[in-house]
């Protein structure tokens, strides 16, 4: 076997080259997501799906955000239907347990959502967090986000961001809802008031997450856990339907409001 040799300096610049192509083509977006846990992966699969220029931003170096824990680090997650059937699509292996509720292995829906993702066309950009927004007066509207590397925050180096422009940005962060905490501290006139998320009634949560998932201010959306924070939804422990129904409502609204728009 002859192994191509390929020298120090062409794989620097050939990595170099590639990486700056791609961010000068997704510092302007359709769709940018910030977080690549459940809801974020659902509402990027099915915004790339429909033909939106999507990308996402995602703080670590892996995909998936709570689904790797799995349930206290057992390595299994309950879905219940009809978010089934969004696991049928993308070809994860349920357990029936009863009519219509699901035991799924976490590393197997985790790498199979973040695949279906990337096929379906979206950017998936690992190491990078989202700190601010970018917003505009007149008509009053959030229009993209700050990034800055993970490490450099880390490091907590005093570095200016870069900015990504985005018609429609969602904060798929979880439980904390970071982008939308900003931007209802640093834009007041956005109005956004943030009660918090209750304690456990998984029941009722899952519906009321998915109902209430969508646009929080112009330009600005809320899926996963991060809607239960900004509406004081109870959470709902290890089971991810409503995550992924989340994701694909907020696709399907911004997909709506853009075609409204355009
Ligand atoms: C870039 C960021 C930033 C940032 C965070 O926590 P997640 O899995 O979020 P969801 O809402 O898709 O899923 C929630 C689910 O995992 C969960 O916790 C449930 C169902 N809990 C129920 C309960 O009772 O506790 O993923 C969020 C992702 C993570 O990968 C973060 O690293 C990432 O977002 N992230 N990325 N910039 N500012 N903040
Ligand atoms: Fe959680």
């Amino acid at each position: 076997m002859n192994i191509k040799q390929v020298d120090e300096i062409k794989i620097t610049r050939y990595i170099l080259k590639a990486t700056f192509e791609d961010w000068m083509d997704f510092s302007v977006n359709d769709v940018v997501i910030v977080g690549a846990g459940p809801s974020g992966l659902a509402a990027a699969y099915y915004s790339a799906k429909a033909g939106l220029k999507t990308t996402v931003f995602e703080r670590r170096l892996s995909f998936g955000g709570g689904i790797g824990g799995g349930a206290m680090l057992f390595h299994k997650i309950v879905i219940e239907s009809p978010a089934d059937e969004i696991l049928r699509e993308i070809g994860v292996k349920l357990q029936k347990f009863e009519e219509g509720v699901y035991v799924v292995d976490s590393s197997e829906f985790m790498a199979k959502l973040a695949a279906a993702t990337i096929d379906a066309g979206a950017k998936i950009i690992h190491g990078v967090t989202v700190d601010d927004v970018i917003f505009r007066e007149n008509p009053l509207r959030v229009t993209g986000v700050a990034v800055e590397w993970t490490a450099t925050q880390m490091a907590s180096l005093h570095v200016d961001p870069l900015f990504i422009s985005a018609k429609a940005v969602v904060d798929a962060t979880g439980h904390d809802a970071e982008v939308i905490s900003v931007a209802s501290r640093k834009i007041p006139e956005l109005g956004i008031v943030i009660p918090g998320e209750k304690s456990a009634y998984s029941e009722i949560a899952e519906q009321l997450t998915v109902e209430q998932s969508g646009e929080v201010a112009p330009g600005l959306y809320a899926a996963g856990m991060a809607v239960t924070e900004i509406k004081a939804i109870p959470r709902m422990g290890p089971i991810f339907g409503a995550m992924l129904l989340s994701g694909k409502k907020v696709a399907e609204d911004i997909i709506k409001n853009l075609q409204a728009n355009s």
